[in-house]
C-alpha cells in the first residue's frame, strides 16, 4: 500500500507546463499508488465548482479517471482553493477532508493539514482567513456570476496579501508552538503539510517522544515534488 502526498501545485491557465506535469503524474505515478492525498492549493484560484474554464475540465476528468481506476483521492483545501465543494468532489471522485485529518501512517498517528493554520504569527492573514471563510461571505460570493467572482477575487488578492498571494517570501513560516499544539490535540507524532513553500524534514521532541514535521514543496513547471509512504518507509521524490 503506497500513499502519495502533494500540495501547492497552483494550477492555472498561466502555468500550462505544471498542468501537463500534473496530468502525467496522475497517469504515470499516482495510478500505481493506493491513495493520493492533495493537501491544498491544487489550484491557484477557485471561484466555485461551476467554473468550467480551461484547464479545469481536463484536470477534473483526469482525477475522475484516476479515482475510478483504483487510486483513492483525498483533498484538503488550501487558502487559494478553499471554495472547492461537493460538486467538485463528485466530479473527480475525491473525498473532501476537513482542515485537519488524522490517519495511521508509517507507524505514527499522522496529522495532515494544508499548513496555513500553522502560520499563526501572521495575524493579518488569520483575520482574512476567518472573514473569507464565513458562511455568509461564501454564500453571497457564490451567488454572483463567475465573471463577478473573478473580479472580486482579483481585488481581494490585491488587498489581502497572502490571504490569496503566491509569493513565497510573503508567506510567514509555521509557528513551532502552534505545530506542537495541533499535534497534541490530534495525539499525533507526524505532521505533513504544505503551504509555506519551505520543504524540509523537521525532527523535534514533543512531550518526551520523537516527532516529525514533513513540509511539502511547491510544484515547479518541470518538477513535481511529492512524498511517498509505503509501510514504515517515507521518501521524498520529484516527478519530472
Ligand atoms: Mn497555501
Amino acid at each position: 500500500m503506497e500513499y502519495l502526498f502533494i500540495s501547492d501545485l497552483h494550477l492555472s491557465p498561466e502555468r500550462p507546463d505544471t498542468t501537463r506535469l500534473f496530468l502525467r503524474f496522475l497517469r504515470e505515478r499516482a495510478a500505481q499508488a493506493a491513495s493520493l492525498f492533495i493537501l491544498g492549493d491544487l489550484f491557484d484560484a477557485w471561484v466555485g465548482d461551476d467554473d468550467k474554464r480551461p484547464p479545469i475540465p481536463e484536470i477534473v476528468a483526469a482525477m475522475k479517471h484516476l479515482s475510478t481506476s483504483g487510486c483513492q483521492l483525498f483533498f484538503i483545501s488550501g487558502n487559494r482553493d478553499f471554495l472547492i465543494g461537493d460538486a467538485f468532489a463528485r466530479a473527480t471522485g475525491c473525498s473532501l477532508l476537513p482542515d485537519t485529518h488524522v490517519l495511521p501512517l508509517a507507524g505514527f498517528r499522522a496529522l495532515l493539514m494544508h499548513g496555513d493554520l500553522l502560520c499563526s504569527d501572521d495575524r493579518d492573514y488569520q483575520a482574512w482567513r476567518l472573514r473569507l471563510r464565513h458562511p455568509d461571505f461564501i454564500g453571497e460570493f457564490l451567488s454572483k456570476t463567475i465573471a463577478e467572482r473573478i473580479a472580486i477575487a482579483a481585488d481581494y488578492r490585491k488587498r489581502s496579501g497572502e490571504a490569496v498571494s503566491l509569493k513565497a517570501a510573503d508567506i510567514v513560516d509555521a509557528n513551532q508552538a502552534t505545530v506542537e499544539a495541533y499535534l497534541r490535540d490530534a495525539g499525533a507524532g507526524l505532521l505533513i503539510h504544505g503551504h509555506t513553500h519551505r520543504p524540509a524534514n523537521h525532527r523535534f521532541e514533543l512531550d518526551g517522544a520523537g516527532a516529525l514535521r514533513l513540509v511539502l514543496p511547491e510544484w515547479q513547471d518541470h518538477a513535481g515534488g511529492y512524498l511517498s509512504v509505503r509501510g514504515d518507509a517515507i521518501g521524498r521524490y520529484v516527478f519530472v
